[in-house]
């Protein structure tokens, strides 16, 4: 099998909600030795992306994009597991993470999650469906450098444009620098509610995430 047959797999067995299958095609690209991240950006998630068209087209329906989610969420487990352990001896910083509240989507927000621990973050996930209000006493108490928000709804990306006031109502705007991601989001909405990093996906969140430690 090709890395083109296992990426094209791993779409199919999460379209197909096939958890079996997925955890097989995993499995196989652990054994081949693929980049685990390759496989998840460029298999599994576009899988996960054509689900959400059926489900929106309506030729999916609710029960099997749960079926499909876990699917998902089982083959990254096994493909996470894999990634190269934490790379860095010193912490790159300390990040507060968590979907907003009324979103129960955390797939890319674990995935942003795993990423992040192993270029050396300590990440306190705070799960989803999470008040705005706790990532601010989380933020705080922790002493973030990083704030990061997912939101994969139109009626739920609003609060990450809250949590930006409430951080500054808390007087900690200024000490850390927040980042905002989900599906509905975009660069534009990020500039417009005055978010420090938009990032499309987890790769792209931890490059983000560096450079605004560092800089
Ligand atoms: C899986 C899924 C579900 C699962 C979620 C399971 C779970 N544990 O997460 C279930 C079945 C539970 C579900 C429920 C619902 N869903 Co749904 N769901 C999806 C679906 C198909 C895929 C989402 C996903 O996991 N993608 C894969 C991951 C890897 O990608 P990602 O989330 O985008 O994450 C990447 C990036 O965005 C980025 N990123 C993510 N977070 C962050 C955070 C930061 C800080 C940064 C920097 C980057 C970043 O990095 C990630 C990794 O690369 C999407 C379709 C879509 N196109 O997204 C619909 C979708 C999001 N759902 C939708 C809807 C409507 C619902 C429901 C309301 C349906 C219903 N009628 O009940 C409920 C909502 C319940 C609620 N209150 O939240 C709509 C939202 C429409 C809208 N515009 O508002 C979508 C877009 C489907 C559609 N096309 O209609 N859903």
């Amino acid at each position: 099998m090709t890395e083109n047959d296992i990426l094209e797999a791993a779409k199919q067995a999460v379209v197909a909600a096939d958890e079996e299958k997925a955890i097989e095609v995993a499995r196989q690209a652990v054994a081949l030795g693929l980049d685990p991240l390759r496989v998840i950006n460029e298999g599994f998630t576009p899988g996960m992306r054509q689900v959400g068209d059926l489900f929106e087209r309506g030729t999916m329906f609710l029960p099997e994009v749960i079926i499909a989610s876990e699917a998902m969420v089982a083959a990254v487990a096994i493909l996470e597991e894999n990634l190269p352990a934490e790379q860095k001896e010193k912490q790159a910083g300390i990040a507060v993470l968590g979907t907003i509240e009324g979103d129960v989507h955390d797939i890319g927000k674990g995935i942003v999650a795993t990423l992040m621990r192993v270029y050396g973050f300590k990440v306190h996930d705070l799960g989803r469906d999470v008040p705005l209000q706790r990532f601010v006493d989380e933020a705080k108490s922790s002493g973030a450098q990083l704030v990061g928000s997912s939101a994969l709804m139109t009626t739920t990306m609003v609060g990450q444009k809250q949590l930006e006031k409430l951080l500054k109502e808390a007087g900690i705007r200024e000490q850390v620098k927040t980042m905002v991601g989900g599906a509905v989001v975009t660069q534009y909405w990020a500039d417009k509610i005055g978010a420090d990093a938009y990032a499309e996906n987890a790769q792209e969140a931890v490059a983000k995430a560096l450079e605004l430690v560092e800089g």
